[in-house]
């Protein structure tokens, strides 16, 4: 399913993704960046450091996910037309499964944003969104004599603190509940030791509303966003009867504290030198990520005729190439092949980057390397260099 993606269309003012077809309109605003992304499943790709997080999570309990919409603004989001909109949170689906019946979930997918550029965001990212309902019983269970306590109240008003409609005792034991369950979380994944706050803040489906920031390097990260739901939703979902909290955190956010990765655009790497950190059968362990190189790399260009009258492959100088740069050589692409159209000649040109893993290469080292290469390349494959 990821690769149909690569043959995902945009003709005659339609657009098909994941073998969807959807009409273009003024408010089709999805970059080709963005439709690349689609179907890539990071999440659930076996070793990837997002799935770890992922099944660290689900293990964690089992409660919990959302729905709903706090921002349609075309500034914020991915529209592929006026209808239809790449989701900007899990929450969008809260409603739909509450109304299923379930009352403990946990909903994890891709989601799409316009959002800033910086380490810790990403356009297209990753949530993990938990629902708990709870009746009144489920609520009081450890109070001594709770027969006197609600869930609801008449007429009440709506403070800082709680819903109008709610009781206070039972939003105090829901929010300790869910700060709980939360601190649970992050000590789980970071150890007992991690320092946290929590920050007040607004979603339109919760209220009172939290986020949770951990301390990490010298800063404070926001991994996720939490409250007590909308009594709304419980109610047009058909849970009117019960009482509930939701949070939705960031995979990306989790895994760069858990794993020291330093920048959220690694997670789209397809570099094995970062994938096969990762590559553990038990999600739960210890993994500290290594930056593949800080040095600068430095790309220099090779292009020759290839042999007429014997056979060449470029896996053959690609082992030639190992072999005389090691692991000086970051990467080799073969940047361009070109037929000559009265001789039949072809010629390769490949761009090859040199970059060491402990210290920067000087210039002069570079070109003494490449060529060696270009010398041996000759000899031994039998190719004529081109000026
Ligand atoms: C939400 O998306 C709410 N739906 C969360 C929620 C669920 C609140 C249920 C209440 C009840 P927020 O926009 O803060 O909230 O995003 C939640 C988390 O997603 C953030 O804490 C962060 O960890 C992650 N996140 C947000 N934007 C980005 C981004 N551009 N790149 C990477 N991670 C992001
Ligand atoms: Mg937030």
């Amino acid at each position: 399913r990821a690769f149909s993606i690569a043959t995902q269309t945009v003709k005659n003012n339609e657009i098909t993704l994941l073998d969807h077809t959807f009409p273009k309109d003024n408010w089709t605003n999805i970059s080709e960046n963005i439709i690349s992304k689609l179907g890539r499943n990071l999440h659930i790709s076996p070793y990837h450091p997002l799935s770890h997080i992922r099944q660290l999570a689900q293990n964690f309990d089992s409660l919990l996910v959302p729905e709903n919409h706090p921002s349609r603004k075309k500034s914020d989001c991915y529209y592929i037309n006026q209808n239809t909109i790449l989701r900007a949170h899990t929450t969008a689906h809260q409603s739909e499964l509450i109304s299923m019946g379930l009352n403990n979930f946990l909903i994890v997918g891709d989601v799409y944003r316009k959002d800033e550029i910086d380490f810790t965001h990403y356009p297209v990212f990753h949530q993990a969104d938990a629902v708990r309902l709870c009746t009144a019983e489920e609520v009081f269970q450890n109070v001594d004599n709770s027969n006197e306590l609600k869930l609801f109240e008449h007429r009440g008003m709506e403070t800082d603190e709680k819903q109008g409609c709610h009781a206070l005792e039972s939003v105090k034991i829901m929010e300790h509940e869910l700060k709980n369950t939360l601190v649970g979380l992050a000590q789980t994944l970071f150890g007992s030791e991690i320092q946290y706050r929590w920050v007040q803040q607004y979603f339109p489906f919760t209220h009172p509303s939290w986020e949770l920031e951990v301390h990490y390097n010298d800063q404070w990260i926001e991994i996720l966003g939490c409250g007590i739901m909308r009594q709304e939703i419980l109610q047009k979902s058909g849970a009117g009867e019960r009482i509930g909290w939701a949070f939705g955190l960031g995979l990306e956010r989790l895994a760069m504290c858990l794993y020291d990765i330093p920048n959220i655009r690694l997670f789209w790497s397809n570099d094995t030198g970062f994938l096969n950190q990762f590559k553990v059968e038990d999600p739960n362990t210890a993994i500290k990520y290594k930056p593949i190189s800080v040095y600068p790399q430095c790309k220099n260009d090779i292009s020759f005729w290839l042999p007429e009258n014997k056979s060449y492959s470029s896996n053959d100088f690609y082992d030639l190439v190992r072999d005389i740069g090691e692991d000086r050589v970051e990467q080799v692409l073969l940047k361009d092949e070109y037929t000559h159209p009265e001789t039949k000649k072809i010629s390769h040109c490949y761009t090859i980057v040199y970059r060491h893993m402990e210290r920067t290469l000087s210039k002069r080292e570079v070109n003494n390397i490449h060529n060696q290469i270009a010398k041996r390349a000759n000899e031994k494959l039998h190719v004529t260099l081109r000026g």
